[in-house]
């Protein structure tokens, strides 16, 4: 750990997983109960909007019922306390990151408190359903969708999260099963800049080769840990 100043920390649905909110690819998660092809893609949103609307609808609700568990906590602890760049790039669409009090967060998969109106393109904080059709609160046309990135979109910023590799000593992936990209490809990327590079997940994910160290555990124990050393060091 020694030398290391900035840091890049990616995180996915295995950082919220304590808090109950259900991951994507485990045993009963959520792809085992919704095929992606009907509710994750610009196509199923054009095809059948109630379905989408609905199901973004219910897992917006349940967000916000959820709390940050020890390992946000521990990621807001070294956001505070980290005196070199850090920036934590989460898939995850909840704000836990944020109610645990960090303030570098970049949400490549956008955020499911957040809607985009696709008449004026801007984009608004949101809690509450948008099965009805409500509004645009800046030009009031009905064309809300969730602020989500789905399969065959963008995610955003890439521009921000290459450049902060680029500065980086260190990667850190936090809770994901590498099997979705751009973001699984982000420790290949570290490597071929000879970027230092960890895993913390579970088990060992589809891209764990890839890195120079793995701890595998829950994210409540393993992420605490290890910020606990990278603060001491
Ligand atoms: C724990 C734990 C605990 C559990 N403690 N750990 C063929 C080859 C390569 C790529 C493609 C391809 N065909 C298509 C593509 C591209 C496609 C893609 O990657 N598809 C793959 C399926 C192959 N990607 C895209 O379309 C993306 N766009 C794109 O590529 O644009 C082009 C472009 C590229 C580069 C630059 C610029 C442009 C868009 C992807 C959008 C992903 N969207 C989703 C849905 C969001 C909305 C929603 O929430 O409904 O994002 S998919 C879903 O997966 C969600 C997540 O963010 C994402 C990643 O999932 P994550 O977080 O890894 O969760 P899980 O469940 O998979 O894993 C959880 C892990 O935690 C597991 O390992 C557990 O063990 C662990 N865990 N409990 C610690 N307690």
């Amino acid at each position: 750990m020694a030398g290391i100043r900035n840091i890049v920390i990616l995180t996915g649905a295995g950082v919220s997983a304590e808090s109950g909110i259900d991951t994507f690819r485990s045993e009963g998660g959520l792809w085992e109960q919704h095929r992606v092809e009907d509710v994750a893609t610009p196509e199923a949103f054009a095809r059948d909007p109630d379905l989408v609307l609905r199901f973004y609808d219910m897992r917006r609700a349940a967000i916000q019922t959820k709390q940050p568990n020890a390992a946000h906590l521990a990621l807001a602890k070294l956001d505070r306390e980290w005196k070199g760049d850090l920036l934590i790039v989460t898939q995850n669409v909840d704000d836990l990151h944020e109610r645990a009090g960090a303030k570098r967060v970049l949400h490549m998969h956008g955020e499911h408190l957040s809607v985009w109106c696709t008449a004026c393109d801007a984009r608004s904080r949101w809690t509450g359903p948008l099965i009805d059709r409500p509004a645009c609160p800046e030009c009031g046309k009905t064309a809300l969708r969730p602020d989500i990135v789905w399969f065959g979109e963008t995610p955003y910023e890439m521009d921000a999260i290459y450049a902060a590799l680029e500065q980086a000593d260190l990667f850190v992936s936090i809770g994901t099963s590498g099997a979705v990209y751009p973001a699984a490809g982000l420790v290949r990327e570290a490597r071929q800049a000879g970027i230092a590079t960890l895993e913390l997940n579970l088990e060992p994910s589809q891209g764990t080769r890839w890195f120079d160290e793995a701890r595998h555990g829950p994210a409540t124990e393993v992420v605490p840990a290890w910020v606990e050393e990278v603060l001491l060091r």
